[in-house]
């Protein structure tokens, strides 16, 4: 059974994975064998990111790559291919999140969360197809969000993005699934990392209103999506695909604690 969840030979690029939730799921599947890539905005992250890494005790392999630039992704998957071997699991994880009242977002602003958050899947995912059809199939996994089921104030762009990326998951899915490419969706529920410090400031009422919300009870962990993401990247889940795994603590399941 272990076998089914091993990562052994494979190549694993993790977008944006410095610190967070990428950095939680690259550092799983260097756990299970694979050789892990990733990419950063800037020479300071990613500086810090391979010293994480190698803290870590992982010889990952770190590239400046803005996802939402097509020249950048397409040099930057050549390198790859060169230096590390083709990408036979992708996970779409770079994002960024803009909390403002809609009406008040400009359309820059809006533009930019789904460059971001949607066409920057696209474009990676475009990247790395064509050598997992080569190398006969693939993974490729897209974090999505609980914006890709419900909306809530200020995250109109994000929930935009995120509903879009759960509709390419299916669509990748439905083209190249005869490649034997599984592309699956994973949806966090809200996890503790930089992206949400903000609504976990004490006293924020964001903080004990998504306690309430959370039949967990607690906020997740960037560990908390390591068993599902290692188990969609392996061949455990090969015959899984066009799916998005909610890894919650069961929010979406749940109308919520009575005040
Ligand atoms: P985070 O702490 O904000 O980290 C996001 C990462 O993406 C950072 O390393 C960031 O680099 C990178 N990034 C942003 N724009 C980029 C670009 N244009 N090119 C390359 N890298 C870029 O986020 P997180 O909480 O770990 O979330 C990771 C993913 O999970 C995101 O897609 C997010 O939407 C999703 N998610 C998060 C939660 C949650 O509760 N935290 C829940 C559901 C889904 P810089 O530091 O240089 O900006
Ligand atoms: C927010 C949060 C959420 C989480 C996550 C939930 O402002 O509502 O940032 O969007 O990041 O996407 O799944």
């Amino acid at each position: 059974m272990q076998e089914l969840f091993s990562l052994q030979g494979k190549v694993a690029w993790v977008t944006g994975a410095s610190y967070g939730i990428g950095f939680s799921i690259a550092s799983a599947y260097a756990r299970a064998g694979a050789t892990v890539v990733f990419n950063e905005l800037n020479q300071e992250l990613l500086d810090r990111g391979l010293e994480a890494y190698r803290s870590a005790g992982i010889a990952a392999r770190g590239y400046l790559c803005d996802v939402t630039s097509e020249e950048q992704v397409n040099a930057t998957a050549a390198r790859i291919r060169q230096e590390a071997g083709a990408v036979d699991i992708l996970v779409n994880n770079a994002g960024i999140i803009k909390r403002v009242p809609m009406i008040e977002m400009t359309a820059a602003e809006f533009r930019q969360v789904i460059d971001v958050d949607l066409n920057a899947p696209f474009i990676v995912a475009k990247a790395v197809i064509p050598g997992m059809i080569k190398k006969g199939g693939g993974k490729i996994i897209n974090i999505c969000s609980m914006m890709s089921e419900l909306g809530r104030e200020t995250v109109s762009a994000y929930a935009a993005a995120k509903g879009g990326l759960k509709m390419l998951t299916r669509n990748i899915a439905s083209e190249y699934g005869a490649f034997n490419i599984q592309c699956n969706g994973i949806g966090p529920g809200y996890i503790a990392t930089p992206q949400t410090a903000p609504l976990r400031q004490p006293g924020h009422p964001f903080n004990a209103f998504i306690i309430s919300k959370t039949p967990a009870a607690r906020w997740g962990t960037p560990e908390d999506l390591q068993g599902p993401a290692l188990f969609l990247a392996s061949s455990a889940s090969d015959f899984v695909n066009g799916h998005v795994l909610y890894v919650d603590g069961g929010i979406l399941a749940y109308i919520g604690k009575q005040p």
